[in-house]
């Protein structure tokens, strides 16, 4: 999978190059590129943002940086059809992953994905569909966001999404990105070592929220790894940890446990 950045805080994102990230990173299976929008601009002061149209409180991030950034990114893909998206496909047919064949044989747009609190809520279900696309963009605004014509001009070049990551507002999109890339990259085969992991996490297929866990030893501080987890009998620590699952799911989220009874 290939990445693209587009921020006036570039830096923002070395993060990415820390643990299993960069480590996927490092193996080829991920490839990100990060891009200053000031170095689309055309003044000498390297403006990014303006009043808004009708008047109003702060600045809005002017059209035209975004766009001539946006067509960097696109003709670079056209003219590079990069060889990383091949050699990551070949990875994931070798672990299995049914995604290599059908992601190099479709030329499809890449998807440009804008971080804003305005969007629509981010979730586990778009982080699996996302974690099969062969080229993100994230384009994180600062300010009160970018002029909507940006949207419209992207929309056709781009399949394009806008995305919050809950109902809450952060000065700028980077951190939302990085939120984002988090939970999409750790879903491409070989990212995490021990796959299995993802099976009953929460968010995952159950709709639970995840059991507890413990680890040795049985007796800390006065306090016990409950017994059944130590009998070694399978399937009681299977129904025990459903049960508890459900337990935290009903008392921490109801609006989870709605659903998960509902269906
Ligand atoms: Cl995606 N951006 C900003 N600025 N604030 C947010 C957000 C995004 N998601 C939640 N709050």
């Amino acid at each position: 999978m290939r990445i693209d950045l587009i921020s006036i805080f570039p830096e923002f994102f070395d993060v990415l190059d820390l643990s299993l990230i960069g480590r996927a990173q490092a193996d080829r299976l991920l490839e990100i590129r990060r891009h200053n929008l000031r170095d689309y601009t055309e003044d000498k002061h390297r403006t990014v943002d303006s009043p808004p149209a009708g008047g109003g409180a702060g600045m809005v991030m002017k059209p035209e940086p975004w766009a001539k950034a946006l067509e960097t990114v696109l003709e670079d893909t056209a003219s590079r059809p990069s060889p990383l998206a091949q050699s990551s496909s070949e990875s994931s047919s070798e672990l299995g992953s049914p995604l290599g064949s059908v992601t190099r044989a479709l030329p499809v747009k890449p998807t440009l994905i804008i971080p804003t609190p305005s969007g629509e809520a981010f979730t586990q279900r778009h982080a699996e569909e996302l974690a099969g696309a062969e080229h993100l963009v994230f384009a994180p605004g600062r300010f009160e966001g970018i002029d909507e014509r940006v949207t419209e001009w992207a929309a056709e070049h781009f399949q394009l999404r806008r995305c919050s990551i809950g109902d809450y507002v952060l000065n700028g999109g980077e951190a939302a990105a990085v939120v984002m890339i988090e939970a999409i990259t750790r879903l491409i085969p070989g990212v995490i070592g021990n796959e299995a992991s993802l099976n009953e996490e929460s968010h995952g297929e159950t709709g639970l929220l995840e059991y507890p866990v413990y680890t040795k030893p049985a007796q800390w501080r006065g306090h016990q790894i409950p017994e059944v987890l130590l009998s070694g009998n399978h399937a009681k620590i299977a129904q025990w940890r459903r049960e508890q699952a459900e337990a935290r799911t009903r008392a921490t989220r109801p609006d989870l446990w709605t659903r998960y009874t509902a269906d």
